[in-house]
């Protein structure tokens, strides 16, 4: 077993991102809020994930939360949306502006090419149920995860992902019980329902997901990366086929053929492709 050796991947004031042996962890930390999410928040989120998406020595990403809270020990992965920076049109920031941006959070993590998992060390509520159900697998604390979706007891709600992904996951029934009856739902109810993997002893989650990591960076990174695009595309329409396209074109591009199309065009001649027609 690999022990990981985290270091400080750049400085956050919401949450921390951290890299150890080819895995990224980025987690909330506004413990005392539940790491409930704002504007300033979701920015560091996007810069986080862009960096990982980008970065080629990252093969799998964590997304995971600090705590437990100082006032009173609860743990919590994210309580969604921070109530206090709500105004008429979204989350304010800083700069006055309404902003929905925990939706652009939601696609980095749908379409990044590297498996994302999920590690749930205490509620998941409301944006932050949703992020679980975006995210590629879900890790759940045995003694301090709950499930609850609060959206439609605060009028914030996602009819994105959070919502008909959801039903997908667990069945219609039992997605419309979770939103319309806002109910407690334990890890272990949780995996019985689909929508988590494993659930796992608190004192092992972090290193559990982190060993989960290491079994999926000894794969092919390439099928990863198309097998997740696969299992998204169905649900995602032309953007899903847009996103798996592009690898599809990037494997071309790979080809004989490929290089002779390109170098044809840039000699000025007309391009002699292989006559071989391959079944
Ligand atoms: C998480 C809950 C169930 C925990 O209950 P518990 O343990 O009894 O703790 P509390 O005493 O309630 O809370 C402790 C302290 O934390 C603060 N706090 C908790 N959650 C939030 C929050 N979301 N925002 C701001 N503060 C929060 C409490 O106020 C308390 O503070 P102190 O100690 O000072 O009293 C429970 O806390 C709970 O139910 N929280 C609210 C959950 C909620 O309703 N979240 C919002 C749900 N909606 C969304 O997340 C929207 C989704 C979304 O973002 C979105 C989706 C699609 C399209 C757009 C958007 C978008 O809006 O961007």
């Amino acid at each position: 077993m690999i022990q990981p050796d985290w270091k400080v991947a750049k400085e956050y004031e919401d949450i921390t991102y951290k890299k150890s042996h080819n895995v990224a962890r980025i987690a909330f930390n506004r413990p005392n809020v539940r790491n409930a999410f704002r504007p300033k928040t979701t920015s560091e989120l996007l810069d986080a994930f862009h960096d990982a998406h980008e970065d080629t020595n990252i093969g799998v990403v964590l997304l995971s939360a600090e705590g437990p809270s100082t006032k009173d020990g609860v743990w919590s992965f994210c309580s969604g949306g921070d109530q206090n920076a709500r105004g008429h049109q979204g989350y304010v920031g800083e700069d006055g502006y309404h902003r929905l941006n925990i939706l652009e959070v939601q696609r980095l993590i749908r379409f990044m090419p590297k498996a994302v998992i999920c590690v749930v060390p205490g509620w998941a509520v409301g944006g932050g149920h949703s992020l679980h159900v975006t995210c590629d697998l879900t890790l759940a604390s045995k003694e301090h995860a709950i499930f609850k979706q609060t959206d439609a007891d605060v009028t914030s709600f996602d009819a994105g992902y959070g919502s008909a992904y959801l039903a997908k996951m667990v069945g219609q029934k039992k997605a419309r019980e979770i939103f319309f009856l806002g109910r407690n739902y334990s890890a272990q109810e949780a995996y019985e329902m689909g929508m988590v993997n494993a659930v796992i002893p608190h004192d092992e989650l972090e290193q559990t997901a982190f060993d989960w990591a290491q079994e999926i960076l000894a794969k092919s990174p390439t099928s990863i990366k198309m097998l997740k695009f696969a299992m998204n595309l169905t649900d995602d329409g032309m953007v899903g086929q847009q996103v798996f396209a592009g690898e599809v074109t990037r494997l071309a591009y790979m080809t004989d053929e490929a290089k002779e199309g390109r170098d044809a065009f840039l000699e000025k001649r007309k391009p002699n492709f292989p006559k071989t027609w391959i079944p």
